[in-house]
Order: C-alpha cells, then sequence, then structure tokens
C-alpha cells in the first residue's frame, strides 16, 4: 500500500551504516537529516546511497532563492535523489528547490502540515491547504502531511492531484500504520525502527503495509 521509509536520526556514522545494511531489504528509502549529517558528515550520504536505497534528505530548505539552489544542488551532488523544503519563504524559494531536484532527476517535496502538537500554532487555518496549492503551482513532487492527523491527509490529498504524500509521525510519535498506510505513498518511521533492539526486525514489522 505504502512505501516504508526509515528516518536515520541516529547520530554516529558506524550505528547508521549498521541499521541501514540490516534494513535494506525491509526499507524502500531512508531519511537522513541535520542529526546524521551534523554528526556523521555529509559523506554519509555517499555510504548510504552506496547501498541501492533512495535517499532522502531532509534538511527542510528554508531560505530565500539563491541560497536554496546552493543548499539543493549541494544535497544531489552528495548523493541524495530527493529533498524537503518548507513552503513558507514563499514560491520563488520552492521554484529553486524544485529546479534544482529536476535538473539532478531528484524529487523535491513540500512540508505541508507537520505532525507535533505544536504544529497547530502556524500549520492552521488554511495554510496547510494554500502551501498544497502552491505545491501543484511550482510543479514540487509533494508533500509531507502529518500521520498523527489521518483526516487531514484526506483533506490535503484532494488539493494536490496525482502528486505524492510522505507522512512522518506513525511509531513514536503514536500514528497507526494500518490507518495511515492506505492514505499515503510514503510512511516515515525512525525511532519505531532504528531505536529497536533489533532495527530489522522493527522494519520487518511494517512489511503489511508495503506495497
Ligand atoms: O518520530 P520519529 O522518530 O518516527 O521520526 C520522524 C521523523 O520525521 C523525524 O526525522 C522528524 O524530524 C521528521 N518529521 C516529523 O516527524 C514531522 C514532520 O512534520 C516533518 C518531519
Amino acid at each position: 500500500m505504502t512505501d516504508l521509509v526509515l528516518s536515520l536520526d541516529v547520530t554516529e556514522r558506524a550505528s547508521a551504516l549498521r541499521i541501514a545494511r540490516a534494513c535494506a531489504e525491509d526499507v524502500d528509502a531512508i531519511k537522513v537529516g541535520y542529526p546524521l549529517v551534523l554528526g556523521a558528515g555529509l559523506g554519509i550520504a555517499r555510504d548510504l546511497a552506496d547501498l541501492g536505497i533512495p535517499l532522502i534528505a531532509d534538511f527542510k530548505v528554508a531560505d530565500i532563492p539563491n541560497t536554496n539552489t546552493l543548499i539543493c544542488d549541494q544535497v544531489f551532488a552528495a548523493g541524495f535523489s530527493a529533498v524537503i523544503a518548507q513552503a513558507f519563504p514563499g514560491p520563488d524559494s520552492v521554484v529553486a528547490c524544485v529546479e534544482s531536484a529536476h535538473t539532478h532527476g531528484g524529487e523535491c517535496y513540500v512540508v505541508a502540515e507537520m505532525s507535533h502538537p505544536g504544529a497547530l500554532t502556524f500549520f492552521s487555518e488554511g495554510v496547510p491547504e494554500a502551501i498544497c496549492r502552491l505545491v501543484v503551482e511550482t510543479g514540487a513532487d509533494g508533500i509531507i502531511a502529518p500521520a498523527t492527523r489521518p483526516a487531514r491527509i484526506r483533506a490535503l490529498r484532494d488539493l494536490i492531484g496525482e502528486r505524492k504524500i510522505l507522512s512522518p509521525g506513525v511509531g513514536a510519535q503514536g500514528g497507526d500504520p494500518a490507518e495511515v498506510a492506505p492514505l499515503v505513498d510514503g510512511m516515515i518511521v525512525g525511532r519505531a525502527i532504528y531505536g529497536a533492539a533489533d532495527p530489522a526486525a522493527a522494519a520487518r514489522v511494517y512489511a503489511p503495509y508495503r506495497r
């Protein structure tokens, strides 16, 4: 029903490679963000990409267009196949990320609504809906939507057409994979897998939901 995206939020290279190798058969992509890149260096991306698993850069890129281009060009040169951007800097900033992604044969996802409780302070009152319209206008490949609020995923799905939804919040944040998997294109799971004594076994828990 959905891809399983491992959010590899460990901070040491050795742990990252051990977990990624152990889970390689049981996940469809790996999401890497600041914790791992700041802890292990950007070179970790090439090490992980060499395992043959698509890599998503969760840097929530949010700057002026020129800086976004510089950041995204580095992301794709490092071996990532997708980047996650924030929408709030505006359409030109998102376009910069989309153009860099597509120039490199990659994808750009935009955060439409976050999964934690405090997200509702600013991701409310039509803002996620406006972000979805921006995603369509800018040609971005999809959105990030909260597994902790399946009703919101359904509402946002109606606004983005064929574009994809990647959804964090399953597992440690309480999202239910049985409810979320049919709604999304990728289910993002971090602590429930990398924090388990046996990460591969923990990843296989999600096997019934994978397409
Ligand atoms: O809660 P987990 O340990 O399964 O990790 C979720 C990951 O997804 C983590 O890297 C977090 O930074 C990211 N994320 C969200 O949790 C919620 C969002 O709205 C966007 C990204």
